[in-house]
């Protein structure tokens, strides 16, 4: 007779791994889940110099239908030899020395950038090793898709409502963009990453600071975008250049093709100065 292990959501689970696996590295020193409320601390024993933000498993609540899920992760080098305390993690999205993604779906996809542009790497089953697929990613300068939960259209403000107005009804007689979204982050920005365009989670009369997290989702996404040759914006700022007060503060976020970015901060610029 065997006692059946009770199951546990694949979340928590890819948290216990993660977790385990970049305590036992020997090379952390703190760890920001989006599954933990607290930083984990890692004994000084077992202490390294980098602090990694992650998200195990983001896009989760879409498992059950399989569509494509991943873990969000960034990498931050510790300010000094003082002890570690969540000031090390409560840096610009600029200090990470790392950030990337993996992605689960019809195959699996490693993204990933030290600084020196963006490189996308596929699973080979066969060989159990991830081979080098996508060499040096440039995101292309314009793009004909935007990505955005039109469902929350209602509660946009006036320069989220007018970009979007202008993807459906382009004054300028050229063709209106194609709407595509999955509600999965990492498949969202791979697609974007790949194919150009926008990715926009803004803020609204009900989240005043969108949804999305600014260490393990805002910062990671951004950081890659900026490395293959676009940008990430808040809406008021460079993304990268915010600096988070908690672990788990949430930001507005638009990102994608330099060029369609570029249009969004035009946007918020004439708002401010009506202001
Ligand atoms: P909404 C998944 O829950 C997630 O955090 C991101 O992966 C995704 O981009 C976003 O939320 C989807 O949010 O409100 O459109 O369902």
């Amino acid at each position: 007779m065997f006692r059946v292990k009770s199951r546990k959501k694949l979340d928590v689970l890819s948290n216990e791994v993660f977790v385990k696996a970049l305590v036992s590295s020997g090379r952390t020193c703190i760890l920001v889940s989006e599954e933990d409320e607290e930083a984990t601390f890692v004994e000084p024993s077992r202490r390294g110099r980098y602090c990694v933000v992650f998200d195990p498993l983001d896009g989760s609540s879409n498992i059950d239908c399989g569509v494509s899920i991943g873990t969000i992760f960034g990498i931050y080098m510790v300010k000094d030899d003082h002890e570690p305390t969540l000031d090390d993690v409560l840096q610009p999205g600029k200090n990470m020395l790392a950030a990337g993604y993996c992605m689960y779906g019809s195959s699996c996809t490693f993204v990933l950038s030290t600084g020196t542009g963006v490189n996308g790497f596929t699973l080979d089953p066969s060989l159990g090793e991830f081979i080098l697929t996508h060499p040096n990613i440039k995101i292309p300068k314009k793009g004909k898709i935007y990505s955005v939960n039109e469902g929350n259209a209602k509660n946009w403000d006036g320069p989220t409502a007018k970009y979007v107005e202008k993807c459906k009804f382009p004054q300028d007689g050229s063709s209106s963009k194609s709407l595509r979204y999955i509600g999965s982050m990492v498949a969202d920005v791979h697609r974007t990453l790949l194919y150009g365009g926008i990715f926009l989670y803004p803020a609204d009369k009900k989240s005043p600071n969108g949804k999305l997290r600014v260490l393990y989702e805002v910062f990671p996404m951004s950081f890659l975008m900026e490395q293959a040759g676009g940008q990430a914006f808040t809406g008021k700022q460079r993304a990268l250049d915010l600096v988070p007060a908690k672990i788990h503060e949430r930001s507005p976020v638009f990102l994608g093709s330099y060029d369609e970015v570029e249009e969004i901060k035009a946007l918020y610029a004439a708002e401010e100065e009506k202001a």
